[in-house]
């Protein structure tokens, strides 16, 4: 599937990816009401990847709202919906509005948004997101993940697993982008917003991502599935994903380089490396990585 935010804020974004040979798509992470984004140039297309500072563009909640129901009227259910609030209280409204709905979709919280300015990561702050999860899962009973920022210190896994496990949380996906990072062309920052400095997704996040997936895999409840998320661009690094424990991979980069064809290519590479390997289904690798 597409990760939020890459091709899927209109309503033709939208349409090409539910026309494409996706699993399933995701919306824009929405607030409650529409909103332009950073100034550009905000999306720059990179040798290994890409920065990012969008800011949070999105056309609102009713619109995306709208287009889950009107997808669950020709029979896809199994729909991502991505969720942003810039508060708790405007994540709380909307998900009562959700749950209150005929929505019958996943909703994916994205707590990990690095580019608003004066907005911490939620997912940096455990007691926060803590308290996020805790006041959601008071009302909210609908299928419900999360999207992570990336970590990178083993002792802030086993923090953010402890607090995921306390609550009914369908799955994770890791990682968002890269945060705060600075791309420099000649003597210039190669965007506008926040004197250059936005998130970095790409080959140059892989490793991360496939660390992340994998310290989840090995610490989360065995029923919250992991989706991974970050450098693929090849059926190998969804191998990888797999591998690692992702149960499903998400595109950004590489899917705003190349369109939604990357979905059918993904597939056929993948597909030839498990007859390779004369694996017959993901379970047959999935988790099962090699560890020296
Ligand atoms: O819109 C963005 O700037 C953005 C978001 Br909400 C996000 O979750 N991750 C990202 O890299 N950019």
């Amino acid at each position: 599937m597409n990760a939020s935010g890459a091709k899927c804020m209109t309503s033709e974004e939208l349409y090409n990816l539910s026309n494409s040979g996706a699993g399933t798509l995701i919306t824009k992470s929405c607030t409650i009401s529409p909103r332009e984004g950073n100034p550009s140039p905000r999306y720059v297309d990179l040798k290994l990847g890409s920065i990012n500072s969008m800011g949070l563009p999105n056309l609102g909640f009713d619109f995306y709202l709208d287009y889950v129901l009107e997808q669950h009227e020709s029979g896809n259910d199994d729909i991502f919906f991505s969720i942003a609030g810039l508060t708790l209280e405007e994540n709380i409204e909307m998900l009562t509005r959700v749950q209150n709905s005929d929505f019958r979709g996943i909703v994916e919280l994205n707590l990990s948004c690095p580019n608003i300015p004066g907005k911490p990561q939620t997912g940096y702050d455990f007691e926060r997101t803590n308290e996020v999860l805790n006041k959601i899962f008071y009302f909210y009973t609908k299928p419900l993940g999360v999207k992570l920022p990336p970590y990178f210190d083993l002792v802030h896994f086993e923090m953010m697993a402890e607090i995921l496990n306390q609550y009914p949380v369908q799955f994770v996906t890791c990682i968002n982008s890269i945060g705060n990072a600075l791309y420099i062309d000649d003597e210039s920052a190669v965007i506008k917003p926040k004197g250059g400095f936005g998130g970095i997704g790409g080959a140059y996040v892989k490793p991360t991502a496939l660390a992340n997936v994998r310290m989840f895999y090995k610490l989360l409840r065995k029923d919250i599935s992991i989706i991974g998320c970050g450098g693929v661009e090849t059926g190998k690094d969804v191998f990888e994903h797999i591998l690692c424990g992702a149960s499903m991979v998400q595109i950004a980069t590489q899917l705003m380089k190349e369109d939604t064809r990357i979905f059918s290519r993904l597939i056929s590479e993948l597909e030839e490396i498990m007859s390779s390997k004369n694996y017959k289904a993901l379970e047959d690798f999935k988790g099962k990585l090699i560890e020296l």
